[in-house]
């Protein structure tokens, strides 16, 4: 079989994989890898004064890494730039968020040509090539311009973008145009795979064609798209949620609580998530419910995240904020409201965290897929299982109809889920959690993977290898 080449911007190979705060989608791609002799590709996270087109190649564990330093100039333009200002936001459909500017859109593609010339030379003949999310989304027409014909796949971590907010980005055609060099693309969801399609066929600029199986044509080329819904390692996770410490961690939260019902939200600190709509909501739920506060609280847990962005360190302080007010208006002398944390803990702890709440509160604004609504359902006891509010505007919820569904712009809606989840029979419950473990099992990080890799090494290329070149 041939190599596997894993492209990112960050190299997630863990150095020692056993321990424990190494996340599925990590070891599922360091296992491919060890599995398919192959080599993970991306960016130190170092810097360097002078670029140099060379990898630094290391062994992680069995896993060959190459490694590549940037200047500074090419970090706050690329990464913290276009990457982080402008798509990030522009995928969630933040454009009040996104950054317009020029000089971002041109580290970009100056990085991505770099990236491109470091891993052309490493590539063997045969290998497969994996690109992930949107900091890479040139790299597979930049590898192309270097005469690398081999199989390329780009899988995007994010929402599509609807068409009417795409074109805001001066350079949208140009952005989708370079991703027909790829042999396939890879979409979480149907929704977003078809908000992908819409572009292309009714785009002015464009005027592609949908052709049968998902395949698309543009700019003179075909290439074939598909939904690859992502989930976690399941059995990694209930090994983790079953470990000492695992246990521990849940006896420790169970204790804590003194009889009250927990509620958890676990999120990187990211408009995108919804948190101040969901603490509004939390707020709701307790001016409705006055009889229930008291027995309640809320643990969020939320490890800061991209802090050299501005509108980052806005959202910090204004969610910091929020849960001030909220627990200075409702706390009593022994029963605080909220449980604001900004730490991030090992996946057992989490396990065990997860597993001591009766609600999970997932409720983004837009999100690619979210596992951590799976983490959720897959850390609950069968015999007594909390309840998943999930967000209409997830990824999961494409497959996971049966959590309980929420608008989170709407804090009365959340209000009411909140209600809902808290005095829901067991019989319920258990129905509920039945099927959402079954969907949780299914979509397990390993299945994703190789239907990927299987359907990537499925596709056709021209055999001189000039038809998408
Ligand atoms: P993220 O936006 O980071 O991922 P998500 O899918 O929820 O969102 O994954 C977050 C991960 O971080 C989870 O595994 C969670 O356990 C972990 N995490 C969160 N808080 C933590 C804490 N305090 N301590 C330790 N771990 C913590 C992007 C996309 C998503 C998509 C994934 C995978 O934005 O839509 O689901 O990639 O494709």
């Amino acid at each position: 079989m041939s190599r596997l080449i894993v492209v990112s911007n960050r190299v997630s190979a863990p150095k020692d994989p056993a321990a424990g705060s190494v996340g599925g989608l990590a070891m599922a791609l360091s296992s491919a890898l060890r599995k398919y002799d192959g080599l993970w590709f991306g960016w130190s996270g170092e810097t360097v004064e002078k670029f140099v087109p060379e990898a630094k190649i290391e062994d992680r564990s069995g896993v060959t890494v190459a490694l590549v330093d940037l200047e500074p100039q090419d970090v706050d333009e690329y990464y913290n730039g276009y990457a982080n200002k402008t798509l990030w936001p522009l995928f969630h459909h933040r454009v009040d968020l996104t950054a317009y500017e020029r000089s971002y859109g041109e580290g970009y593609e100056r990085t991505n040509a770099r990236f491109a010339e470091v891993l052309a030379p490493l590539i063997q003949p045969d290998d497969v090539i994996w690109i992930h999310d949107y900091h890479m989304i040139p790299l597979a027409r930049d590898l192309r311009r270097r005469g690398v014909t081999n199989r390329i796949g780009f899988f995007l971590h994010t929402p599509w973008p609807a068409r009417q907010l795409l074109v805001t980005l001066p350079h949208h055609r140009r952005l989708v145009e370079s991703m027909f060099s790829y042999d396939l693309i890879g979409f979480h969801t149907r929704e977003w795979l078809d908000l992908f399609r819409d572009y292309i066929a009714s785009e002015p600029e464009v005027r592609g064609r949908l052709l049968p199986n998902d395949a698309v044509e543009a700019f003179g080329r075909v290439v074939q798209t598909g939904v690859f819904p992502i989930g976690i390692d399941v059995d990694g996770f209930l090994k983790a949620r079953n470990s000492a410490f695992g246990r521990r961690t849940y006896d420790r939260m169970a204790a804590s609580a003194a009889f009250r019902t927990m509620i958890v939200g676990v999120d990187r600190l990211d408009y995108s998530k919804g948190l101040e709509q969901r603490l509004l909501g939390y707020e709701q739920f307790l001016n409705d419910n006055p009889d229930m506060r008291g027995d309640v609280f809320l643990l969020q847990v939320t490890p800061i995240s991209r802090d050299e962005v501005n509108t980052y360190q806005d959202i910090r302080s204004r969610l910091e904020g929020l849960a001030g007010r909220i627990n200075g208006e409702f706390a009593d002398m022994d029963w605080q409201p909220i449980r604001y944390l900004n730490r991030t803990y090992r996946r057992d702890q989490l396990a065990g965290i997860y597993r001591a709440a009766k609600v999970g509160l997932v409720t983004p604004l837009r999100d690619g897929m979210n596992l951590v609504a799976k983490e959720y359902v897959a850390a609950q006891d069968a015999e007594d299982p909390g309840v998943l509010v999930l967000s209409r505007f997830a990824g999961a919820a494409e497959q996971m109809g049966e959590a309980l569904l929420v608008n989170p712009f709407s804090r009365e809606e959340l209000s009411d889920a909140i209600k809902r989840a808290l005095t829901m029979p067991l019989a319920e419950r258990k129905r509920k959690w039945e099927c959402l473990m079954e969907v949780v099992r299914d979509t397990d990080v390993s299945i994703w993977r190789d239907d990927f890799v299987a359907s990537l090494r499925a596709t056709n290329r021209p055999a001189d290898g000039s038809g998408n070149a």
